[in-house]
């Protein structure tokens, strides 16, 4: 006799995941070539006469919001369902603004709330993340300064997550397993800074459950591809852009040189952030660049 249940995945792998389905984990084959991917939504087979913690995906259900990112020029999903991305933003290892531009850009076109969370502030002095902070509190994203390692503001920060899923993104070793320790409160290796660089760096994506919220823990990129995106789509992760751009003389203006931009006017008189617009103009016209 078997079965069927609805239920959520936590862990993907090649050929296997493990389903998390009325609060019992299930390790799952996978029947046909389903494509999925953590916080896809399946339903799954299991024999109803055994107490077996294992079972069998037969379909995966529509994704109410999917991220993409691209591997050598083929469009990949990350995770899916998800509502919010949590951009992790450190010193050490450096987070360039270019970076958290991309993020926000992808997100922005997967219709998934980016916010920014600048860790590690224990081992800074005061106000060290206060320029970058300007420049996105200006858009509307919401920041978060904290300590996962000291729990500095984590309370803040869970407040704001619950009732979401959230997937926590960045370079490796700015901290994204320490924060999701810190806030789910499960035990979860993070990357040892020490000679055995990359010892419990995190290579697969997790989505944690605890009552208020979910979590997914994501492995440490350096660098994240867009190249799914048309340089047009670009604008819609830099809704002030889009703002001033309405108003240009020429509905065609490259907002570079063109008279009439008001786009150009907003960067002259600071309205604009100049690394917002550099990052603008560079990802629109990437395709001339490479
Ligand atoms: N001082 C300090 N160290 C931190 C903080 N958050 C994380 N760390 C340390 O930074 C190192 C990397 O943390 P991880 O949580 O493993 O980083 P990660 O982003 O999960 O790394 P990957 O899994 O490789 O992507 C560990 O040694 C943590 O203890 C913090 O707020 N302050
Ligand atoms: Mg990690
Ligand atoms: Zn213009």
């Amino acid at each position: 006799m078997l079965k069927l249940q609805i239920g959520q995945i936590v862990e993907f792998y090649s050929n296997s995941c493990c389903v998390v389905s009325e609060g019992k984990e299930f390790k799952c084959k996978i029947q046909g070539r389903i494509n999925l991917v953590v916080g896809d939504l399946v339903e799954i087979e299991l024999s109803s006469v055994s107490n077996s913690s294992e079972g069998l995906v037969i379909k995966r259900l529509d994704r109410i919001t999917a991220l993409y990112k691209s591997k050598e020029k083929v469009k990949k999903p990350i995770a899916a369902n998800i509502s919010h991305i949590g951009i992790l933003v450190t010193k050490n290892p450096k987070t360039n603004l270019e970076f958290i531009d991309k993020w926000i850009t992808i997100s922005k076109i997967a219709s998934i709330e980016p916010f920014i969370i600048f860790n590690k502030i224990d081992l800074l002095p005061n106000g060290a993340f206060r320029e970058d902070q300007k420049i996105y509190e200006r858009l509307g994203i919401k920041t978060f300064q904290i300590s996962a390692k000291l729990f500095i503001n984590v309370d803040e920060l869970k407040i704001y997550l619950s009732k979401r899923t959230t997937i926590f993104v960045g370079n490796s070793g700015s901290g994204k397993s320490t924060l999701t320790s810190a806030i789910t409160g499960k035990e979860i290796l993070s990357k040892a800074l020490s000679n055995n660089q990359g010892v419990h760096t995190t290579s697969v994506s997790t989505l944690y459950h605890t009552d208020q919220m979910k979590i997914i823990d994501s492995p440490g990129v350096r660098d994240i591809g867009i190249d799914h995106l048309k340089p047009k789509e670009i604008i819609l992760g830099f809704p002030e852009i889009i703002n001033y751009s309405l108003n240009c003389a020429f509905p065609n203006c490259s907002h570079q040189a063109d008279a009439g931009c008001e786009v150009m006017a907003a960067l002259k008189n600071g309205d604009i952030e100049e690394s917002r617009y550099n990052n603008f103009i560079f990802l629109s016209n990437r395709e001339i660049n490479e």
